[in-house]
């Protein structure tokens, strides 16, 4: 695990190793040591998983799930326990990682977007990609997109700063699946995915490569991809960003033949343990080409679990309700931040978020932040200090955000108030009705608090007639919220753009459930966009 095959970049990383005793940003390094150069800019590798939750995973305490690898990076990396998502849904989610903001302000609310949908992430906002591309980074995508396909690919990962992308743009059940073959040698995908609308093509750059989707086969893709993506970047000396958003463990699960049958778990264990598989593919191509050491892995997941799909869903362990909700198991997801030799082995409980991953990232690299209103910050003394870093508080947007209604929640510390609270249908069949849809939109007034440190499961309520002493912190939340408001400023939502399926991906009229339902052009063997 050399960490570079260069005397002279080995001596300046021990020089400065030396001078400060610990990390010091790649700008910095490049200051005082001139030769070193873009090669020693750190790497990233963003793992973003779908639908999992606080309890999934073996290292969070799952009694059957099998993730060698990411419990390897568990255990050797800094392990967050309070980490948050933006939303409890897939695309706000990915716009807030994407850009270090809530979604509210790039207008990727309400819902998530459709094959169907016009709009997508603004083409203004800066995603992390397009914040390390001046500094001569080559990047990937390889995975779930869902910010938004468009006219002619508008929104694809090609336009936000992503050098190349293999993937489904969207969700993986936004297309017919019952005849579909999710795990070898022929099982039927579970259930029933969306209808009306063309199967789910995977793309390559802007072009479909299939369609529909190869599930069995869809794995090995990614880890080739991933493979030959970290290969070039090492051999050609490029600082490299690779953001793998997987579509396991979003329903429904699948998998090819290396991980069918091998967890105890059933289709939601064997998609894991696939899913874990390439992590520790890529890991293995990072210390096969030398720059592991120099490479930082950050590992979460968009929102919590679908408890509607029950066995065939996840698990948010102790915390309370899953995917669509306010509470923790909604919004709160494991992360592992790893990168061996420079971030020490540990466990923090200090307050943070996906918003935070961008500006995180641009310390490492010495980056120029977008001059826009960012919400994330940065990790560094988190990654380096294990320190209490530079997150105050974290604001919980329900599914639908509104200037009228605003957050759901607020935690500051280790309190946690709920202004409103509303159950999902993504929550429902657990025992707490809670979580279930039926539990319509409920006011408080004074707000529901809970102290998250001995009470992660929110289960008792602190009432200030009870614990008076608390009613300065009610306010304290309340001033904090009130603040929050007055810097939040909407964007235009563009989920409420015109969907139309002449948008969606063209594929040929054969492979189509209705074959008017899209128009086609075929030039060689790709299918490329078209829109009426
Ligand atoms: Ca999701």
């Amino acid at each position: 695990m050399n960490f570079s095959s260069s005397r002279s970049r080995k001596f300046c990383r021990q020089e400065m190793g030396q001078w400060t005793g610990r990390w010091v940003t790649a700008a910095l390094l490049a200051l005082l040591c001139p030769g070193c150069g873009a090669a020693d800019l750190p790497n990233f590798v963003l793992l973003f998983a779908d639908d999992l939750g606080y309890g999934d995973l073996g290292f969070g305490g799952h009694p059957s799930s099998l993730t060698p690898n990411l419990d390897r990076l568990a255990a050797r990396g800094l392990r967050f326990t309070d980490f948050y998502a933006t939303s409890p849904v897939c695309s706000p989610s990915r716009a807030s990682l994407l850009t270090g903001r809530y979604q509210t302000r790039s207008g990727i609310y309400p819902g998530v977007l459709y094959p169907g949908s016009k709009g997508g992430l603004p083409l203004n906002e800066t995603t992390i990609a397009e914040v390390l591309k001046p500094l001569g980074y080559t990047t990937a995508m390889m995975g779930k997109w869902h910010l938004g396909l468009g006219a002619n690919g508008t929104y694809l990962p090609t336009r936000q700063g992503f050098d190349h992308y293999l993937g489904i743009p969207y969700s993986h059940d936004m297309g017919p699946c019952h005849n579909l073959t999710c795990f070898p040698p022929d099982v039927k995908c579970f259930g029933f995915c969306d209808r009306g609308v063309v199967t789910v093509p995977l793309m390559s750059g802007e072009s479909i490569l299939q369609q529909p989707v190869d599930f069995i086969n869809l794995e090995n893709s990614y880890s080739d991809f991933a493979t030959k993506f970290i290969r070039t970047a090492a051999q050609n000396k490029q600082p490299f960003f690779l953001y793998y958003p997987s579509h396991h463990t979003h329903y429904p699960q699948f998998a090819g033949w290396k991980a069918v049958g091998r967890s105890l778990r059933g289709p939601f264990g064997d998609s894991l343990l696939e899913f874990d598989s390439t992590v520790g593919n890529i890991l293995q191509t990072l210390e096969d080409t030398g720059v592991l050491n120099n490479t930082l892995i950050f590992f979460t997941a968009d929102n919590g679990p679908e408890l509607m799909r029950m066995s065939h869903g996840g698990n948010s362990g102790l915390l309370k309700c899953g995917k669509g909700t306010t509470y923790e198991g909604g919004m709160r997801e494991p992360a592992i931040a790893f990168w061996p030799g420079v971030i020490q082995p540990g466990v923090t409980h200090s307050l943070s978020s996906t918003l935070d991953v961008l500006p995180t990232f641009a310390k490492l690299s010495g980056a120029s932040l977008p001059k826009v209103h960012l919400d994330g910050v940065d990790m560094t003394d988190i990654l380096f200090n294990h320190g209490l870093g530079n997150r105050d508080a974290m604001f919980y947007y329900p599914t639908d955000p509104s200037e009228k209604y605003s957050v759901f929640a607020v935690r500051l510390g280790k309190y946690k108030a709920h202004y409103y609270t509303r159950g999902a249908a993504h929550s429902d069949t657990t025992p707490d009705q809670d979580c279930h849809m039926i539990s319509t939109l409920k006011q408080h007034d004074p707000p529901l608090l809970f102290d998250l440190e001995s009470d992660p499961s929110e289960n008792y309520n602190l009432s200030p007639k009870d614990h008076p002493e608390l009613v300065d912190v009610l306010q304290k939340i309340q001033d904090l919220k009130d603040q929050f408001e007055a810097s939040m400023v909407f964007g235009e939502s563009e989920m409420v753009k015109e969907q139309t399926l002449h948008w969606s991906p063209a594929v040929p009229h054969s492979a189509l459930p209705n074959p008017s339902a899209a128009s086609v052009e075929v030039r060689g063997t790709d299918h490329v966009l078209l829109c009426d």
